[in-house]
C-alpha cells in the first residue's frame, strides 16, 4: 500500500469548484474578481474570476488535496458561461507555489503515483478551455513552475523565482516541465536548469521568454487581472478558439496545424461575434459582443 500524508490545514476560504465533503478547501475563488483601479473603465472585469492557491503556511505547496480542489474550481469556472478569463496566484507575498508538497510525495511509490492517477488532474488543468493567467510573487518551483506553465501565460513579480529543482530531490520534473519549459526557452536553457536545479529571477524569465511581464511586486495581481478583463472584452469564442489554435502548435507538425488553425478560422464565420466584429469596424463604432 502506498504511503499518503494529507496535511489539514485550516483555510478561511470557500470554493464554487469544491467538493462536498467537509474538508477544509485549499483554494479560493473570486468571481468576479475584485477590479483593480488601474483597470481601463471599458474592460470587462465582471468576466474575470481570480484563483487563489491557500497554503501559505506551507509557501502554498501543492499536495493532492490542493490540486483536485484547483481543478474543480477550474472546471466550474469553465463551466460558468459569464467567465472568460482566470489569473490564478498564490496567497501571501512569498509564493506562487514552491512545488508538490515534498513530505506527502515521500510518501509515494512508483506503483502509487502510476495506480492512484493522482497526476491526471495536471491534464484536467491543461484541459481548461478559458485562458489562464498566472500572476506570479516569489517562489515558483518544481511543481509551481509547471502550474504556472500549464497556465497559458505569466505575470511575473519583480521578486519571482522559477526553477525546477527536482534533480536536487533525486527526481525530476514530472508535471510537464521537461516539455514546457524546453518549448518555452529552448532546448540548452532548459537543460541546464533541470540538470542543475538552478533558479532564475524574473529578469532572466523574462528575457528567455517564459513570462509575459514583469512588474512590482505588489501589483502583480492587479496587472495580471487586468490583463485578463482585456482578454475578457474580446469575443469570447474566438478567444477559446485562438488558445486552442496557439496550444495545438506544441502538439502537431507545422502543416497539420495550419490545416487545423484554417478550420477553426472558417468556424468562426458562424458566429454572430464575426459579423458584429466586422461590422462594428466599417461603421467605426466599438464592438458588442454577444458571446454567439
Ligand atoms: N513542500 C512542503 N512544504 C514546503 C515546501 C514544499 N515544496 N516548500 C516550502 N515548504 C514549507 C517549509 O517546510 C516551511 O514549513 P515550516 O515553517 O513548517 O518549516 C515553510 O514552507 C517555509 O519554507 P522555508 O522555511 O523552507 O522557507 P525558506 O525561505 O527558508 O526557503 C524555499 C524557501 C527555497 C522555497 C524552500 O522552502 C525550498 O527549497 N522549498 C522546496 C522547493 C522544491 O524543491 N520544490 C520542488 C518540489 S518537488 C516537485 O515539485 C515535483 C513536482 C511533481 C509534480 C507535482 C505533483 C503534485
Amino acid at each position: 500500500m502506498p504511503k499518503t500524508a494529507h496535511s489539514n490545514d485550516s483555510m478561511p476560504t470557500s470554493s464554487p469548484g469544491a467538493g462536498d465533503d467537509s474538508r477544509p478547501r485549499r483554494v479560493s475563488v473570486a468571481f468576479p474578481a475584485p477590479a483593480p483601479k488601474s483597470a481601463a473603465p471599458l474592460l470587462r472585469m465582471d468576466g474575470v474570476a481570480l484563483v487563489t492557491l491557500q497554503r501559505p503556511e506551507a509557501l502554498n505547496a501543492l499536495d493532492f488535496a490542493l490540486l483536485d480542489d484547483l481543478a474543480l474550481a477550474l472546471e466550474d469556472l469553465d463551466k460558468d458561461g459569464q467567465c472568460r478569463a482566470i489569473v490564478i496566484t498564490g496567497a501571501g507575498t512569498r509564493a506562487f507555489a514552491a512545488g508538490a508538497d515534498i513530505p506527502e510525495l515521500a510518501t509515494q511509490t512508483s506503483a502509487s503515483l502510476r495506480d492512484e492517477g493522482r497526476f491526471e488532474t495536471w491534464d484536467r488543468l491543461a484541459a481548461v478551455g478559458l485562458p489562464l493567467i498566472a500572476a506570479v510573487r516569489g517562489f515558483a518551483l518544481g511543481g509551481g513552475c509547471e502550474l504556472a506553465m500549464t497556465c497559458d501565460m505569466i505575470v511575473a513579480a519583480e521578486d519571482a523565482t522559477f526553477g525546477q529543482p527536482e534533480i536536487r530531490l533525486g527526481v525530476m520534473p514530472g508535471a510537464g516541465g521537461t516539455q514546457r519549459l524546453t518549448r518555452a526557452i529552448g532546448k540548452a536553457r532548459a537543460m541546464e536548469l533541470i540538470l542543475t536545479g538552478r533558479t532564475m529571477n524574473a529578469a532572466e524569465a523574462f528575457a528567455l521568454g517564459l513570462v509575459t511581464r514583469v512588474v512590482p511586486a505588489e501589483a502583480t495581481v492587479d496587472a495580471a487581472l487586468e490583463l485578463a478583463g482585456r482578454i475578457a472584452s474580446m469575443p469570447p469564442i474566438a478567444v477559446r478558439a485562438a488558445k486552442a489554435a496557439v496550444l495545438d502548435a506544441d502538439e502537431r507538425s507545422l502543416s497539420a496545424g495550419l490545416a487545423s488553425e484554417r478550420e477553426a478560422f472558417f468556424g468562426l464565420f458562424d458566429t454572430d461575434d464575426q459579423s458584429e466584429g466586422m461590422l462594428a469596424f466599417t461603421e467605426k463604432r466599438p464592438p458588442v459582443w454577444s458571446g454567439h
